[in-house]
């Protein structure tokens, strides 16, 4: 099939939608504000089964792994196949399209290879946990895919954020089998390529005025806890040069996190956040005794990423040891700068082309469970432009009409690929 293949963009942008509009109903989220859904949840259940159904009715083999990465295939087990998907899970805080449209745009790209008759070997795979929201470590579905987890760390360092009992003891109470984890692998070993299509979650792409990009590289990243030990003091008695005050660690590395980052940047795209800080005890009338918050820092190069992660960590250290506390860094998980396969990205450049749609090329600040999939199979992203970048938030908004475009693009790259 070598000819592009144009398709019904009205119909598959009505048939995105809708699943996008369904999967934001109250089945599929547990907050009333926002998209919430995490793993071993009965809203996240309702979205797998969402998609077990829909796969199920285009006679997809569907089922889950030992610890509930979802695959649907419509080829027999070990016969090559192309992978494609993306993650259904959200932020805590989530929008109804960061993660879904993916898979929804996946699955819409499933239909097309059936109503058309391409006779395409496909995989579609919707990752566990990418988000994090559940256990606070993001990718983490499809970095015990690639075995980038340790089983120390699913049966004891991973815990969940509602209850902190165990990762593993979570799977298995919903019915998964942890202790085969390592098997989780083989749902990479048939590919012969990957494809995710995502939202931006940036601006480049509505700045250029363009619906589609094509990924060029992921941004890597370190997330990290710094915990601060002060001592607790009465907040009116205890005069300014007698505290331990673990809050002004806290705050003194926040700020100088910014002006890292931003010196970094300078030379390559690299940014810097604190995203969760808490106080112990959290009390108006109480010096803090203990602090901790999070690190997440990005960029382009990896060594750059580490020098401020290195640097910031010294800043704490100091800081805190300057006035008589103690500042403890523990990494989260550091997943290296993921480029992308320059033979899926010139099969996506190729289709967009055909398909007449200008586009981007630029590299993703966010983190995509494909960065997880790229150390074992050619891969590569589609991005569709978001509103104004606004993501991790009820407020994100995309166009199905975009992702429509964005399936034309996949189905015809994924043809080209297969064929050659
Ligand atoms: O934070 C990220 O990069 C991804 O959206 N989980
Ligand atoms: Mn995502
Ligand atoms: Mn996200």
């Amino acid at each position: 099939m070598s000819q592009h293949v144009s398709i019904d963009r009205t119909r598959s942008a009505e048939r995105i939608g809708r699943d996008i509009e369904t999967l934001a109903g109250p089945a599929y989220t547990s907050s009333e504000r926002a998209i919430c859904r995490y793993a071993y949840t009965d809203v996240y259940r309702n979205t797998l089964d969402y998609f077990r159904e829909r796969l199920g009715e285009l006679g997809f083999r569907v089922y889950e792994d030992p610890v509930g990465n979802l695959v649907a295939r419509n080829r027999p087990p070990g016969e090559p196949v192309f992978g494609l998907g993306s993650h259904c899970d959200s932020n805590r805080n989530g929008g109804k399209y960061d993660g879904t449209m993916g898979v929804v745009t996946a699955l819409e790209v499933c239909r097309l290879d059936a109503e058309l008759g391409l006779g395409l070997p496909l995989q579609l795979i919707s990752f566990l946990e990418e988000e994090g929201s559940g256990f606070g470590q993001m990718l983490l579905g499809s970095r015990i895919v690639a075995g980038r987890v340790t089983e120390r760390a699913l049966r004891q360092d991973v815990r969940a954020i509602d209850d902190g009992r165990s990762f593993w003891e979570h799977a298995e109470e919903a019915g998964y089998q942890p202790s085969r984890w390592p098997e989780c692998a083989a749902i990479l070993d048939d590919l012969t390529g990957w494809l995710e299509l995502h939202i931006e979650q940036g601006r480049v792409l509505q700045d250029a005025g363009h619906r589609v990009g094509v990924v060029s590289a992921i941004a890597g990243y370190v997330h990290a806890d710094v915990e601060v030990r002060g001592r607790a003091d009465h907040a009116g008695a205890t005069p300014m040069d007698l505290r331990l005050d673990a809050g002004t660690v806290a705050a003194a590395s926040l700020l100088e996190l910014q002006r890292l980052a931003r010196r970094a940047n300078e030379k390559v795209p690299t940014v810097g956040t604190v995203g969760e800080v808490s106080l112990d005890p959290g009390l108006i009338n109480v010096v803090p005794g203990g602090a901790r918050f999070s690190l997440d820092i990005r960029g382009v190069d990896d060594r750059v990423v580490g020098e401020v992660f290195h640097q910031l960590s010294g800043f704490a250290h100091e800081r805190a040891g300057r006035e008589g506390m103690t500042a403890t860094v523990t990494e989260r998980q550091t997943v290296p700068v993921t480029p992308m396969d320059a033979r899926i990205i010139s099969a996506l450049e190729g289709a967009a082309g055909r398909a007449g749609e200008p586009y981007t090329v630029l590299h993703s600040g966010a983190a995509h469970d494909t960065m997880s999939v790229a150390g074992r199979v050619p891969a590569g992203m589609v991005f569709v432009a978001c509103r104004d970048g606004v993501s991790h938030s009820p407020e994100e908004e995309a166009r199905p009409e975009d992702a429509a475009v964005g399936a034309e693009v996949m189905l015809n790259a994924i043809a080209a690929t297969t064929e050659s």
